[in-house]
């Protein structure tokens, strides 16, 4: 029963903050880049895929700390695609790197493929405002 009413709870503010929309800030400036492959590659496979992040840190999901957070990978999906107040699904074209990673390297089907790293907080939800790299095009042979 205590333990039924401590979700009950639990639930109730998690709603109010998602009703409030209170997304976590991000510092002015802050952006992320692929450092590697360069836009426009072509490749075969492995590929390995650099992140980089500029005026914040990385940390893990699940760790809530100011000015962090962890990166996602989006392949072939533009990010208007996104609902960029809640937590990012995981599916394959939505990577999640929850363990605090920099670096991925994964097999990719042949043909062209757009990549864009859009970093989450503790809680897998973008940032105010969101931390985007710029998109780029790498092709696999
Ligand atoms: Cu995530």
């Amino acid at each position: 029963m205590r333990l039924f009413v401590l979700a009950s709870v639990l639930c109730a503010v998690a709603g109010l903050a998602a009703a409030e929309g209170h997304l976590t800030p991000a510092p002015e400036g802050a952006s992320a880049r692929i450092v590697a492959p360069e836009d426009g590659a072509v490749l075969s496979n492995p590929v390995t895929i650099v992140f980089g992040l500029q005026g914040m840190g990385v940390a893990p999901a699940g760790v809530e700390q100011e000015n962090t957070g962890h990166h996602h990978l989006l392949i072939n999906t533009e990010l208007a695609s996104l609902d960029l107040e809640a937590g990012l699904p995981a599916t394959d074209e939505i990577r999640h790197f929850g363990g605090g990673q920099t670096e991925v390297t994964l097999d990719l089907p042949a043909g062209t493929h757009s990549l864009q790293l859009l970093l989450g907080d503790w809680q897998h939800v973008p940032h105010d405002p969101p931390v985007v790299s710029e998109v780029i095009s790498i092709t696999v042979e």
